[in-house]
This record gives C-alpha cells, structure tokens and sequence, in this order.
C-alpha cells in the first residue's frame, strides 16, 4: 500500500477520497488552505450539508476506524511550504485537487480571475517542481475538467488528442483550448505545463478530465459527521446539487437560457471509485496520459425532468425556470464525448441518475433549513 498525499482534502472530492483510500489501507496525507470554506461564506453561502472542522473531522475518524490521516495547513502557491511536504512526506501518488474550482467565480472580476489563474496556473507549476526536485518517481493524477474541450466544434470530444488531417498529412494534436471561462482556461493552462513537464522531467502524469459531479456521499459515509460539503450558491455549487436544493426549498429550477446544454456528469460515489482506479493503474513512467472521467452526458432538460419527477415521489411540487443564460455559452449544441479508458480500468457506474438523485432529496431535505435562498438566483454576468 503506498503513500499518497492529497492536495486539497478539504474539498468537495478531497475529503470523501481521503477516507476512501484511508480505509483501504493507504497511508493518507491531506493538504488544504481551506479556501473553498472562506470563498463560499464570501458570498453569503454555507455548505448544506454540516460540515466540521478539518481537525475534528480527523479527530472524530480516527476515534471510529483508528487509521490516522495527517493533515497540514497551508497553500499550493507557497513553494517553499509545497517544498518540506513533499520532502517530509516522500509520496508516491500525489492527486492534485486544491485548484479553485467555480467557473463563474472566475468571471466575477479582474480580482477573482486573476486569483484563479495564480492559484491554479502557479500552484500546478509549482507542484510541478517539487515533484521533480523531491520524488521524480511519483505519479501525479491531477484534476482537470471536461470543460477543456469545447462545447462549440460539432466534432466528437477525443480522449486526448485529436487526429486531424491536414494538406493530405495526419497527425494527433492536442484538442484546441476553447473553454468557455477563465477557470476552464487555467485548467487548460495547466494541461499544457503538465504534458510539457512529463516530456521535459519524464514526470509521470494523469491529468483527468472530470465532468460534473453531484451527490451527497459515497458508501464509506455512513456517519453524518462524515459528510462532505454541499453547495448550492450560483458559484461553487454544481447544476444537479443546486436543482436539488432548489427543489427542496421550492425555487423553480434555474435553467439557464435554452436549457439543452450538454455536459458529462457522474456521481461523487463514481468520481472517487475512478481516481481510485487511475491511482492503483499508473500510465508507464514518464508518460502524460489524459483520462475522460463521467458517467455519461446529458441535456440539462432531461436533468431538470428527472430531478421534477424524483421530487414528486418526496411530495414536492417543482417547477422549471427558464432564466436567461448570465454564461456566455452555446445553449443547443453537438456533443459526444469519448470516455473509454476508465470504462477499460475497470470503471463500473455505481446506479442510475435517478436513484443517487433520491438519496441527494433524502439528505437535504434534513438540512433544508441550512439553504440559503438568497445565494440561488445568479448575479455574476460572463459578459
Ligand atoms: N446551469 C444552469 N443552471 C444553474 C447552474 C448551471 O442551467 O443553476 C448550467 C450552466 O450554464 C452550464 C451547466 O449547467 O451549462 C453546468 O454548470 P455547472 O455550474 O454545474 O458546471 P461548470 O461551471 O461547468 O463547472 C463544474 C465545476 C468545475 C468542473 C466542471 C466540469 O464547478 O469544477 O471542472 O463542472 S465540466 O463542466 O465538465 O467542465
């Protein structure tokens, strides 16, 4: 069982992963600023679903299974700091989730865009370089996002390069960087620095391309004082987590303009299974392999029905709002995207849309009263 030392365990998919690989027998070592908690309170929001303190957590985990999971405070954009814990903890796997992650945070203002690139373009270089100054044998799985690749070719998404034939050549070139916020652009900046430092350092490198996840636990969460976080602002909270919210606190569903966006999806039980599968299935030392992690993609109506049709079983009326779009996006667009690899590691889809959607209504129907009405409707234009 090896080392692995998650940079940002404090996070929606760091702290569920944590205590997957922890009782699993890993030795587990966590890394967090914990600035997701303070950008959610920044914009009046809280996490749905209670969360604790990182120490008590760790406390509280280690009280119940008595496996220990370390944890230090302090920012990916602090070399020095990144420096002593990779040379203290000597990983094997490091999994790289501590980016900022809201796409229309991004988009608030000059501040918040240039926040995300320093935190997310600096902090990968910067993870870059202890890897190759302190464990150059370590492989990195770094999140990236489906985002990378755009919503506007109507060309199939590879899983990686694209093979395009040009003057009556073929060749494989990476998939042009048109994604559609500055968040989704530092993810792009970070694919490029990351293939460059595998070929340049030989660094060993998965960079995975993660869609949308929703849900509110995985099986190994079986203790609410466990729970992950949730949420549901215009920001930080994804599409599904926001529909269910708003269907629980009786907000017609915000589908922005048309609402035939297609987006890969899969649930948090999934997205923990297959870094799981891409931690135990390295690529070959000094390779960049690019992974295509969902479940499947789906309309955004066809999700708006179901959560509809989901709530009635809990006795709820939802109704669906067309809003118009405050994303500068296509709203009706082709869309298939390739997601073989996982699918070949062993990736098998833990249920159905609709049955994760019913232990989601069941869990913050609890905590309804811990929703903020206030931070639902979006106040951030892209334009
Ligand atoms: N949308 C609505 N109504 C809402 C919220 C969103 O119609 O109330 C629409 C958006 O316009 C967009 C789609 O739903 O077309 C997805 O929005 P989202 O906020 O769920 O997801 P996104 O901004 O794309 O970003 C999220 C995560 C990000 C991750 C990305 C994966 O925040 O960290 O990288 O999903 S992907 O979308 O595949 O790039």
């Amino acid at each position: 069982m090896g080392k692995i030392l998650i940079l940002g365990i404090d996070g929606y998919i760091g702290w569920p992963l944590a205590i997957h690989l922890s009782l699993r027998g890993y030795e587990v070592i966590g890394v967090d600023n914990l600035n997701r908690r303070k950008w959610v309170e920044r914009l009046g929001s809280q996490s749905v679903l209670p969360i604790l303190s990182p120490f008590e957590r760790l406390r509280k985990f280690y009280l119940k299974y008595h496996k220990n999971i370390t944890f230090f405070f302090g920012s990916v954009t602090d070399y020095q700091f990144l420096r002593d814990i990779f040379h203290m903890v000597k990983p094997d796997v490091i999994v790289h989730l501590a980016e900022q992650p809201s796409a229309p945070y991004s988009m608030k203002g000059q501040k918040e865009c240039i926040e995300t690139y320093t935190n997310n373009v600096i902090g990968t270089l910067n993870v870059i370089w202890a890897i190759k100054e302190m464990c150059p044998d370590a492989h990195l799985v770094k999140l990236g996002t489906m985002g990378v690749y755009s919503y506007e070719l109507p060309i199939d998404v590879p899983e990686g390069d694209l093979e395009v034939e040009y003057k009556g050549k073929k060749v494989k070139l990476p998939y042009p960087k048109l994604g559609a916020s500055w968040y989704h652009r530092s993810k792009s900046c970070d694919s490029i620095n990351l293939e460059f430092a595998s070929q340049l350092y030989g660094l060993t490198v998965t960079d995975c391309h993660q869609g949308i996840v929703y849900g509110t636990r995985i099986d190994e969460m079986e203790d609410d004082i466990f729970f992950t976080r949730y949420d549901v602002d215009e920001a930080f909270g994804t599409v599904i987590n926001r529909f269910v919210a708003q269907a629980v606190v009786g907000i017609p569903l915000t589908l922005y303009g048309k609402g035939h966006q297609k987006r890969g999806f899969l649930p948090l039980r999934d997205s923990i299974q297959c870094l799981r599968l891409l931690i135990e299935n390295p690529p070959k030392k000094g390779e960049y392999r690019v992974v295509n992690q969902i479940e499947n993609h789906y309309d955004l109506t066809e999700i708006a029905e179901k959560v509809v049709k989901v709530g009635k079983k809990f006795g709820l009326k939802v109704k669906i709002q067309k809003l118009p779009n405050p994303r500068a996006e296509k709203d009706e667009h082709y869309y298939n995207p390739t997601h073989k690899i996982l699918l070949e590691l062993g990736y098998k889809p833990s249920s159905q849309m609709e049955k994760e959607l019913e232990l989601m209504f069941k869990d913050v129907i609890i905590y309804k009263a811990r929703i903020k009405k206030e931070v639902i409707l979006p106040k951030i234009k892209w334009k």
